[in-house]
Parts: C-alpha cells; structure tokens; sequence
C-alpha cells in the first residue's frame, strides 16, 4: 500500500483520475489534484483538500509549479472518450502529448522519484484487431507501430518517451495499458461516453420513456473487454509498486460482442426486450479488442475481480439513479 506520500495526480477531476485520488487520500496519502475543468464539473469532489488547481497542463509553467517536492507523479490526464469522441477529434487527443512531455520534463527537473503514465489499448497495432474474436493483445502486439488514428498514435509516442526519459534521466516509470475501463462516475452522455455507460444510458431512457427501441453504433457484433475501475484502480496501484518499468495490460479478459453487452444490460430490466436500429455509419472503431493478461498476472501476481455482470449491474444503477436526479437531458459532464 503507498502511505504518507505527497502525490500530484494530473486529470484528477477525470473518471480514473478521481476514483484514484479517493483511493489513495483513504490510504493515507497527501495528494496535490489539477485538471483542466473547473471543480464543479470534477466527477467526483473532494471536500477535505484545499490542493486543487485549475491549470492546463500543456504548459510546462503549470507543470513546473505542481511537481515541486513531490514523491511521485500519476499522470492521469488527456483529452479522450469513446469512439464518438476520438475519431472526431484526432488533433485534439494528438495535443495530449504535450501534457506527458511537459511533466516529465519538470519531473526531471525537480527529481520526482516515480512517474505512472494512463496508456490505452489504443496503443496497438490496428492490423491485428480485424476480426470479431481476437487472441488477446500480448504487449508486444502494439509492434510494428500501427495504433489507432489521434489518439493512440500519442498514447504510443508518450509511453515511448517515459522509456526514454527512465534509460537517460533515470526517473522511474510505470505504464497501464487500459481497455476500456467503466464504472460509477464516469461519463454516460454528451459525446464522450464509451459503450457500457452510453448502452446503459440507452436502455435506462427507453424503459423510462416506454420506448421499445434502442440505437447500436455499427452492426453489434464487434467486441472488446471491458474492466471495472475498482480492478483498474488496485491494479495501477500495484503495476506502481512493482519494479517493471515497460508497459502492462490492465483488462479483463471477458470478451464479449456489444450485443452480448446490451443482453446483460437488459436482463437488468423487467422491460420487453428492445429492438435494436444498427447504426452502420457512426464511429466504430477496431473490428475485436482483447486483452491477455499473462503478463500482468506474471509480474503482478494479481488478476482482475469483478465480472462484467457484476459490474455493469453497479454502473447501470448508477446511471439510473443520475438520470432520476437529474433528469435525461442533463449532464455534470458535458464539458471537456
Ligand atoms: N461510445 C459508444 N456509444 N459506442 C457504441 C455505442 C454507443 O452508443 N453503440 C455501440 N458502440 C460500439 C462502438 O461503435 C465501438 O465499436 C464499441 O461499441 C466500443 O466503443 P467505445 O466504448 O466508445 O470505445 P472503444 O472500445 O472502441 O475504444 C476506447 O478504447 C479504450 C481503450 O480500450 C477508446 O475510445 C478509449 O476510450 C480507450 O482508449
């Protein structure tokens, strides 16, 4: 467990990025929190912390200020969301790369001790994700480099430059490879959401609505693994303690097609089964998406708890009681 240490977490009003403040204040640690939106649209609040900053950290004055006598940095920041938001906005998620350079830059230049950098499964090779079912992505399937579009050419550039900011600055590095991690506070509307938080809201507005139809970006049959942010969270935190400095997968390894997903979603319901309208056109992404944990269990000696019903179960009940408090149209998280 990491106690008493003075940690800046960068994104820390992001989904990961604020279930990992909860996570380690509960530990016990002091922790200095930036993002780029202001407080009242953080996913989760804070009350008890006075370290928060408003600051964009693609500017290395920022980054500068912020990694003053801190023990270790966790990068948890940059501009993203589900297919509907990357493949609209490569440009955009590309700029990101200034946010982990600046930091590693000033976290060189204040002798910050640790650095953890969130890296995607965007990051592998597009090529060997063509089929609907895939073996799962070994880490070095992101070789030859081939990521998605935007955004995972610069989670890939990114975790190449914390390589090399370790073998010549010497600064420790820890690098997850997310897949798809969902949960409670995240986003489930304004263009940003990924499928189980967009599908649960779907389905929670359909049964509100009495509508007996929902809409599926692409045909359904495509597939991914999804990771519960609990699991994402211990496994970051171990990945951070351990000593292996190259990247790491941190998914489950439940493969499911989109439509096996809306089934496990609807089974939450009494309603009808809904109709489902393909959207063939909108933002689809890679074709399967797996992840083979061999590594992670090999050098962690952990795996993953929480099985995709249990946790869609907590995500969609989550969802459910939002839209009740707020209503379907209204949204904490619209903005960037
Ligand atoms: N977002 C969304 N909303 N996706 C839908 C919907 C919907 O209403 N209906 C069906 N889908 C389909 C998408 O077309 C895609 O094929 C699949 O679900 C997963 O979409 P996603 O959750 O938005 O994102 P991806 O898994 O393709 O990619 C995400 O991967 C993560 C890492 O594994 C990225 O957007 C990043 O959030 C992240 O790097």
């Amino acid at each position: 467990m990491i106690k008493g240490k003075k940690i800046l977490i960068v994104g820390a009003g992001g989904f990961i990025g604020g279930h990992l403040v909860k996570r380690l204040l509960e530990d016990g640690n002091f922790i200095i929190a930036t993002d780029i939106k202001p407080k009242e649209y953080w996913f989760q609040d804070f009350e008890n912390s006075k370290n928060y900053y408003l600051m964009d950290m693609k500017e290395i004055s920022n980054c500068r200020k912020v990694t003053k006598n801190v023990d270790y940095v966790f990068n948890m920041a940059c501009n993203m969301g589900g297919m509907g938001f990357i493949e609209n906005n490569k440009a955009e998620c590309m700029q990101s790369v200034l946010i982990n350079t600046n930091l590693l830059i000033s976290c060189k230049e204040n002798q910050v001790k640790k650095y953890f950098f969130s890296s995607s499964a965007c990051a592998y090779n597009i090529g060997k994700q063509q089929k609907v079912f895939i073996d799962g992505l070994k880490e070095e399937d992101a070789y030859p480099a081939d990521p998605e579009d935007g955004y995972g050419w610069e989670k890939l550039f990114s975790e190449r430059m914390c390589r090399h900011f370790m073998e010549d600055y010497g600064i420790e590095v820890r690098i997850a490879r997310y897949h798809n991690i969902y949960g409670p506070y995240g986003t489930y509307d304004g263009g940003r959401e990924k499928a189980p938080a967009a599908l649960c809201r779907k389905v929670i507005i359909a049964k509100k609505d009495n509508k007996n139809k929902i809409e599926v970006w692409g045909d359904g049959k495509q597939t991914r693994t999804f990771l519960y942010v609990d699991d994402c969270i211990e496994g970051t935190l171990r990945l951070f303690q351990s000593d292996y400095s190259e990247p790491v997968n941190i998914g489950s390894d439940e493969q499911v097609s989109i439509n096996q997903m809306i089934e496990i979603i609807e089974n939450f319901t009494k309603a009808k089964k809904l109709e489902r309208i393909y959207q063939l056109d909108k933002p689809k992404g890679v074709r399967g998406r797996s992840s083979n944990n061999d590594l992670v269990k090999k050098v962690l000696k952990w795996s993953y708890k929480i099985k995709l019903n249990e946790g869609l179960r907590k995500t969609y009940d989550w969802i459910s009681t939002e839209i009740n408090k707020k209503g379907s149209n209204l949204s904490r998280f619209t903005k960037s």
